[in-house]
């Protein structure tokens, strides 16, 4: 039982399935994104005639610290993202389900992976970058600070955290930075198939018992708004952030959409999903807007999400003394990995 069982097939049920992903794709597979730009011309013809800029290619230091801490805050932001989850492995209601689970959160692992080797490309040390989320000098997103307190959470974040997600990545699949670009491709397509996971998991708990749909219907409650928080602080008015990097990243191409268009997108999109699945969405004032041709919202508490950016959400503590410990723990792993990739590269010598 899929998500095409009871959405519409034909249907977007999420950004990677519509038209600008398919575009990104095309973009790909024409070979825009091959390395021959790089000796082309500098980089801001490359940027203007909206090509890719490549690891080798001269770049303003200024867009590679953008790229550096925007991409290393979202491989942060995967690995972290695996322990609100990770959280109900072990509790996972059937063995079905157990698996599916397990290779969702094993796939969040692979995503940081890939954007780990991508911020690597333009010159900081996974190691560096490994010590700079625990000590607090680069960030990870909001969403990942909150509690999954029941089996419902596991679909909410499927539905609601990986389509938001989604929604915000398929335009990074035009990034201009290749390996960025490249990166998310395969990351898209992977999230797609997490957030119809996740619709599924609700989908089942409104089929069930009473007791089941107000399991869904209190972890949506609970997640609607910091997922509406992930695309970041506002555009405009008294909460828009002084300096914010929207406006350079988009003259970049880093960034295709501002915050707020990729926010309203996502809330365009997913009131339909929520109609369907019979859930409500926890805010009295979504309206459709027939003369916008969008659906109004309630206001977002941004004292909230400031709150959590700065270390002071639910978790915080929590997510990072996790983290901390697991790397301690996983010290030997990389001291066995390392020896034997030495012993491997003198076997390699000694042979030539
Ligand atoms: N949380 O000028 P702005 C996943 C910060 S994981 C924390 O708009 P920008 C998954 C921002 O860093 C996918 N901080 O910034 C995994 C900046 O502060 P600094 C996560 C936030 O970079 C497991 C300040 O606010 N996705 O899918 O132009 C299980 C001003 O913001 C947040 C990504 O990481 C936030 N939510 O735009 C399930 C996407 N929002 O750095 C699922 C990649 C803003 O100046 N990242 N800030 O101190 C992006 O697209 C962009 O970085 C953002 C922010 C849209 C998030």
């Amino acid at each position: 039982m899929y998500g095409n069982d009871f959405a519409v097939p034909d249907e977007p049920l999420n950004a990677a399935e519509t038209p600008d992903y398919e575009a990104a794709l095309a973009e790909h597979a024409a070979g825009e994104m091959d390395r021959s730009a790089e000796s082309r011309a500098s980089f801001d013809a490359l940027i203007a005639a909206d090509q890719r800029i490549e690891p080798r290619d001269d770049m303003p230091q200024e867009y590679r610290d953008t790229l550096i801490r925007q991409i290393a805050q979202h491989a942060h932001s995967e690995i972290i993202g695996m322990q609100p989850e990770g959280n109900w492995i072990t509790r996972a209601p059937s063995l079905r389900r157990k698996a599916i689970l397990m290779a969702k959160v094993q796939d969040e692992a692979g995503h940081g992976l890939y954007l780990y080797s991508a911020a690597e490309t333009l010159g900081m040390d996974r190691s560096e970058m490994l010590d700079r989320l625990h000590s607090g000098k680069q960030k990870y997103s909001s969403i990942f600070n909150y509690p999954t307190l029941t089996w419902a959470d596991a679909g909410a974040i499927g539905w609601l955290v990986d389509g938001a997600a989604i929604m915000n990545q398929v335009p990074l699949c035009r990034c201009s930075y290749g390996p960025y670009g490249r990166a998310m491709i395969r990351v898209c397509k992977e999230e797609s198939f997490h957030q119809r996971q996740g619709f599924e998991i609700l989908w089942a708990l409104m089929q069930g018992t009473a007791e089941q749909q107000e399991m869904a219907q209190d972890a949506v409650n609970r997640t609607w708004w910091p997922a509406l928080m992930m695309f970041g602080p506002p555009d405009t008015g008294e909460a828009a952030t002084q300096g914010g990097h929207t406006e350079q990243s988009m003259a970049w191409g880093i960034k295709r959409f501002s915050n707020d268009d990729l926010r309203q997108k996502f809330i365009d999109m997913t009131v339909p999903q929520a109609q369907k699945l019979g859930l409500t969405l926890p805010d009295p004032d979504l309206r459709w807007n027939a003369e916008r041709g969008h659906w109004d919202f309630g206001p977002i508490d941004w004292d909230e999400f400031w709150q959590v950016v700065k270390g002071n959400g639910p978790l915080n503590a929590q997510r990072i003394a996790h983290r901390v410990r697991a790397h301690e723990e996983g010290a030997w792993v990389r001291e066995a990995a390392t020896a034997h990739a030495a012993k491997q590269a003198a076997t390699q010598e000694r042979a030539a």
